[in-house]
């Protein structure tokens, strides 16, 4: 293990954010346990267009506010690879059109754009914490759903496409998808650290542990421990920079089915409400005594303030927690909690307090995406690049403002701005997508990521 200062690549080291853009069939099918938004929004219309156009927005927002700012393509849906290995077979149009008469929650669970919300793309741990130096890959498995459980072989496919050099980057398979290993990701995964190139400590947050612990009694819990500490052998972490700490059940069971619906962290704070874990005092003894460099900032927002109810309802801890070039903090969050009273003065309050590094909010919206329960932060995947391994990526995927405009220009060529749980079954949908993709796969340097052009 290299010692602390060693590890120290500083200044060059940034966290990049790599965000989902949103596939073209993105929909409301009602999919997600235990997602309340999903659920309350199930079967309404939803307008893809405008909902990537909204992702790229952040994208582009985020570019200039002079972030390292990357885009990960969308997954091709529906998926008819898998609705054939489900025993549809024949003509791609007979294919959809039997799901659709015999089964159409199959349909919709092989046409969610889910892979938009690259938080459950995988684990990532930054050189700085590895053993071998290198950034380390875990696509997530996303075994407790059959729409989310379809990602990780392409996912893994595009990560690896995009982080090719193996000088500089390691890509593990997903953990075998069983209801002891269930891993969505860096959803549920927070890095602490003084600075970005700087050996961290790294929190892996579970919903289900061993028989003992208690367990969310409505909704699944989709993280198992088992699953980080798989995550944490495999990234060959530092144990002693290692926890793994227990989400609170009633939380999971109240609507929080990731831990970035409740918590988030940046450098050297973490943001989080009261009712986020089962024994934050655990964390907040942990991290004071590991982390090196900078002593940590626990913002922890209390029931009395903000309900857990109002929490999820704006996604306030979803999120994103920014370090600007000149080193302050900003939190990018959704115009959902900008329109509760109480959430807009929490964010004020944190802004205004003198004890913690953030200074901004900056608002977004991500309304398409809000009503599937995906919101700012469940929209970015965050990789932390030293100066060679930002160079060694494929330098397509880097959102500037001459790519912003030909995504723009290609979403409104391809999208369609209304679309309907029945709209899944038309063969032309699957034809436009494909031909979308076809050409982003171009326009990302992506070579041939998709089944169809295998
Ligand atoms: O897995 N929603 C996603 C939202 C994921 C949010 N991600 C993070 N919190 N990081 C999910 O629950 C809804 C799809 C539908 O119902 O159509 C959905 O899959």
């Amino acid at each position: 293990m290299n010692p602390d200062s060693e590890r120290n690549t500083t200044a060059a080291t940034v966290e990049a954010n790599f965000d989902g853009l949103v596939g073209p069939t993105h929909n409301y099918a009602g999919l997600a346990q235990g997602n309340q938004a999903a659920a309350k929004n199930a079967e309404q219309p939803s307008n893809p267009k405008a909902a990537a156009l909204q992702g790229l927005a952040k994208m582009r927002a985020l570019a200039r506010l002079g972030l390292a700012q990357g885009v990960l393509p969308p997954q091709e849906r529906p998926h008819i690879p898998t609705l054939k290995q489900l025993g549809f077979d024949g003509r791609e149009a007979d294919v959809l059109k039997r799901v659709h008469r015999d089964a159409p929650q199959l349909l919709a669970a092989m046409s969610s754009a889910s892979s938009m919300w690259t938080a459950n793309a995988a684990t990532v741990s930054p050189g700085a914490d590895t053993a071998d130096g290198r950034v380390h890959f875990t696509p997530a498995n996303l075994a407790t759903h059959l729409h989310r459980s379809i990602e990780p072989v392409v996912t893994g496919r595009a990560l690896a496409t995009i982080f090719r050099d193996e000088r500089h980057f390691v890509h593990h398979a997903p953990l075998p998808s069983t209801p002891q290993m269930g891993d969505e990701g860096a959803a549920n995964h927070t890095r602490l650290c003084a600075e970005y190139g700087r050996h961290g400590l790294e929190l892996f947050v579970y919903g289900a542990g061993s028989d003992k612990e208690p367990k969310p009694a409505v909704h699944p819990a989709r993280q198992n421990r088992a699953a980080g500490e798989a995550i944490a052998r495999l990234h060959r972490l530092d144990p002693d920079h290692v926890l793994h700490a227990q989400q609170q059940p009633s939380a999971i069971d109240a609507g929080v089915f990731h831990n970035d619906v409740i918590a988030v962290g940046n450098q050297h704070v973490l943001l989080h409400h009261e009712s986020a874990f089962v024994d934050a005092q655990a964390i907040r003894d942990w991290a004071r005594r590991r982390l090196r460099g900078r002593d940590p900032v626990f913002i922890e927002i209390k029931a009395r303030e903000l309900s857990v109810d109002a929490a999820i309802g704006s996604y306030l801890f979803n999120s994103q927690l920014v370090t600007m070039p000149d080193g302050s903090m900003r939190l990018l969050c959704a115009l959902e909690c900008q329109e509760q009273e109480t959430v807009w003065a929490t964010i004020q309050r944190i802004i205004d307090a003198p004890d913690n590094p953030i200074t901004g909010v900056e608002v977004f919206d991500l309304r398409q995406s809000m009503r599937n329960g995906g919101g700012p932060a469940c929209l970015r995947l965050r990789v932390v690049l030293g100066a060679a391994q930002t160079a060694a990526v494929n330098p397509k995927v880097w959102i500037d403002e001459p790519l912003a405009a030909r995504l723009e220009e290609w979403i409104g060529k391809h999208y369609r701005d209304r679309l309907v749980l029945a709209d899944l079954a038309d063969p032309q949908l699957l034809n436009a997508s494909r031909c979308a993709l076809d050409e982003l796969t171009q326009l990302l340097g992506l070579g041939s990521l998709y089944d169809f052009q295998r």
